[in-house]
């Protein structure tokens, strides 16, 4: 029998010109389906927009942009298209404990979902039979059931190790014979650290064979060299709380930009400051509209991404575009191991104590396969009490980890002797290199 390429060929390998079809009439179902949500009722009408005035693909143009401050704002449910007892599951994006933004899911939706990731999973080799380990965090975290059902639908044995315990992780590997692991790209790293420290050579003694590279940037030459290290052929996942997780846009085996799933998103590259689309290979924000969602679509959502649409064809026979590495964020944004964080975060803690003045600066640097991050922060009075200021050290370092999960290195500092800047201030310092 001849080896099958597609897990959902039809859905898959449609000609542009079908996409585009099944886009248009997807989106007049959810444009209608939107009317029933109370925000984008208010929108339309603020907009004098109705259903009615989407006529083509292109009248997407007429509809606002939705943000993240819309998701905030109508914290938690004002985006539900449906009734609440049709909504099954909700999840929170990973980096705003602060102001959380919640998705609502109905069934149909998990399945949805599922069927993404099982189909970019199916793309890059993977089988029933293979051992599909995550080390994903799992809760709120997308990452965690998104790839677990994905990958249960694919029939795989599904190991949901979570994330950390380095080691318990490596003897699932080698004790379950894991052929696939998805981590974020500094994690696979540690992996690899870890196993050397454990005499494990991951060619020899491991069956692991494709790794699942994503939620945080990461270089061409990084993805190469994780490549090498763990033996293995490493593919890049994108995809964000708000688009349900994982299986937005993965590589396919060509390994040259991700294809985003256009019976699912409708994509548009804009420029950030003028919000005009830009033409296809040129860098701009990406703002995606769900088309098969039923508990929370979202219209013309701008994920504040920044990447291009790669041009021509590619050679596995998919139409569906294909988006190019994450440039980054158009906001100031920090992603650490794959968590996102705002400075405004690390702000709101340390303005809580007493003895500490206004001024900060956050730097982040790598080491080995290690983000990490220091936080200087000025005294407000000087003080020589060592004891006093080691526990008041503590306990920053202790409530910043409670708030962005990651345990920073605290420096207080005298008043003053942080660098003064004109205008806006530059709160963080990204000094991390390309690894
Ligand atoms: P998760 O919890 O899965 O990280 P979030 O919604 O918290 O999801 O984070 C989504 C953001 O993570 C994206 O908007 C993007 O900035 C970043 N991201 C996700 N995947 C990638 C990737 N493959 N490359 C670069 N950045 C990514
Ligand atoms: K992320």
């Amino acid at each position: 029998t001849q080896m099958k390429m597609y897990l959902h060929e039809e859905l898959e390998t449609l000609t542009r010109t079908e996409i585009e079809a099944l886009q248009f009439e997807r989106l007049l179902r959810t444009v209608r389906r939107c009317m029933k949500s109370p925000f984008y009722q208010k929108r339309f009408a603020e907009a004098h927009l109705s259903p009615e005035d989407i006529r083509s693909l292109d009248d997407l143009r007429k509809i606002p942009f939705t943000t993240k401050q819309d998701l905030r704002d109508n914290y938690p449910f004002g985006f539900a298209a449906v009734p609440m007892s049709e909504v099954v599951r909700l999840h929170s994006s990973s980096g705003t404990t602060g102001t959380p933004t919640v998705i609502l899911h109905t069934q149909k939706d998990l399945d949805e979902w599922a069927n993404a990731v099982a189909r970019c999973l199916y793309m890059v080799g993977l089988r029933r039979g293979d051992v599909f380990q995550n080390s994903s965090g799992y809760g709120m975290f997308t990452g965690g059931l998104g790839f677990q059902y994905g990958a249960e639908r694919l029939g795989m044995l599904t190991v949901p190790a979570a994330a950390g315990n380095t080691k318990r992780q490596i003897k699932f590997i080698t004790d379950f014979g894991t052929t696939a692991l998805h981590a974020i790209p500094s994690y696979a790293s540690r992996i690899h650290e870890v196993m050397e420290d454990m005499g494990i050579d991951p060619v020899r003694d491991t069956k692991l064979r494709t790794l699942v590279i994503g939620a945080e940037p990461h270089s061409e030459e990084q993805r190469r060299k994780i490549e090498k290290m763990l033996g293995v052929k490493a593919y890049n996942s994108f995809g964000m709380s708000e688009m349900c997780g994982p299986g937005v846009a993965f590589e396919c085996t060509e390994q040259n930009g991700m294809h985003i799933w256009e019976d699912y998103y409708i994509v548009e590259i804009v420029d950030p400051q003028t919000l005009e689309p830009v033409p296809d290979g040129e860098v701009g924000e990406l703002v995606l509209t769900t088309i098969n969602r039923e508990a929370m679509p979202l219209l013309r959502y701008r994920t504040r991404d920044l990447t291009r649409i790669l041009p021509d064809d590619c050679p596995c026979g998919r139409h569906h575009k294909r988006l190019d590495r994450m440039k980054g964020r158009s906001d100031d944004m920090m992603i650490l191991k794959g968590v996102n964080i705002f400075p405004i975060q690390i702000e709101t803690v340390l303005m809580q104590f007493e003895e500490l003045g206004t001024d900060y600066l956050i730097t982040l640097t790598n080491e080995e396969a290690n983000d990490l991050m220091t936080v200087e922060v000025e005294l407000k009075d000087f003080s020589d009490d060592y004891p006093r200021l080691q526990a008041l050290t503590r306990e920053i370092t202790r409530q910043l980890k409670d708030e962005i999960l990651l345990t920073p290195m605290v420096r207080l500092v005298p008043k003053g002797s942080l660098p003064q800047q004109e205008g806006k201030a530059v709160r963080v310092r990204d000094l991390r290199r390309t690894l």
